[in-house]
């Protein structure tokens, strides 16, 4: 029994580098980077855990160049995903949620040939209430057909150009999900080796689902296609739905991903363009949700054909089950105003 359990441990690092071996012309570069992003998660997962225990709750008193004030645990996470991927070789330029500026490790060259960009700690405003949380990337290649020193050109590279894309969930037990572009894997951080094992692999989303999931304060905001879509969700025909909102991405997306039904932020009058970021939480999401069969759109495109014109952009952002999504945008559709 003790033997079986050993065995059957397949650690994330062991897993990306089987799935190396299947390009044979992989160099190894970029599995050392994601087992960077690993290594930085892990930490970040040890503060979370013992937060109420040190002096990283509350804010920093700074505000970032998305208005909001930083938290502690936003900047130590930021801190610790620039320290843990900034001496890799192949990576040429980082560009985190909570900086003005990407910040530029190194020229690009033969070895320095990725860009990667995160939401160190997605649901901020969570933290102090011990509600789940999360870290969100997204690693492009640069761009061939651009100048090296024109970094925005290579940045701002609409989602279907990503290479990987992954977050991982602070929760009752902390789990790693990426892709590569070949399917959804998940794994769960066994604090006992410090290591992510592998606890499912393939991930398929439901096709359909009966969760919807929206900050439903700012009904009155919304155009009415997506007002009726709400009210239909609560008729007989629509059957037993159920409304979650955690109001972190990561954790509602997570949900979604395994459970089915669909994730909403259309626009407001606050934000009419919508309130997520297209680089950062959209694109990484919405590369995950179509691997898994899932889809994404901000009710016009689909999320991954969004050329982005800014560094953190804004969008409005449907994902989950294909029916559902698809449902919510026939409502949409019929009434834009
Ligand atoms: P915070 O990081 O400020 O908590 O924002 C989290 C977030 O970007 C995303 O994770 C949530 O889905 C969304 O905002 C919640 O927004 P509302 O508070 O407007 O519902």
């Amino acid at each position: 029994m003790a033997n079986d359990a050993l065995i059957s441990v397949k650690t994330v690092q062991r897993h990306i580098f089987e799935r190396q071996r299947d390009h044979p012309t992989a160099t190894g570069e970029f599995s050392w980077l994601l087992s960077g992003i690993t290594l930085a998660t892990n930490i970040i997962a040890a503060h979370v855990r013992r937060a109420g225990l040190l002096d990283i709750l509350g804010d920093t008193g700074r505000v970032n160049v998305q208005g909001e004030l930083v938290q502690k645990l936003d900047d130590l996470a930021n801190r610790t995903i620039v320290e843990c991927l900034g001496y890799r070789e192949s990576l040429g330029i980082m560009v985190s949620e909570e900086d003005d500026e990407p910040s530029i490790v190194k020229e690009f060259g033969d070895r320095a040939k990725y860009i990667v960009l995160f939401d160190p700690l997605d649901g901020s405003s969570n933290i102090d209430v011990n509600v789940s949380i999360g870290t969100i990337f997204s690693i492009l290649q640069k761009r061939d057909d651009a100048p090296a020193g024109r970094v925005l050109d290579h940045i701002l590279q609409p989602g279907y150009k990503q290479i990987a894309a992954g977050y991982v969930i602070y929760s009752s037990s902390t789990v790693f999900v990426y892709t590569t572009g070949h399917g959804v894997h998940m794994f769960t951080l066994d604090p006992a080796i410090g290591a992510y094992r592998l606890s499912r692999e393939n991930l398929r989303m439901p096709e359909t689902g009966s969760t919807y999931s929206i900050n439903e304060a700012y009904r009155a905001q919304f155009p009415v296609g997506i007002q009726k879509y709400l009210d239909w969700t609560k008729t007989d025909k629509a059957g037993d739905f159920s409304l979650r909102y955690i109001g972190s991405l990561v954790a509602d997306f997570h949900r979604t991903l395994l459970r089915g039904g669909v994730f909403l932020y259309p626009p407001t009058k606050k934000a009419p363009g919508g309130k997520l970021r297209l680089l950062y939480e959209a694109n990484p999401l919405a590369f995950i949700a179509e691997q898994a069969g899932g889809a994404a759109t901000d009710g016009k495109q689909r999320i991954l054909e969004k050329v982005p014109t800014s560094l953190h952009e804004r969008t409005c952002l449907i994902i989950g089950s294909r029916k559902e999504v698809d449902r919510v945008l026939s409502f949409w559709k019929e009434r834009r105003d």
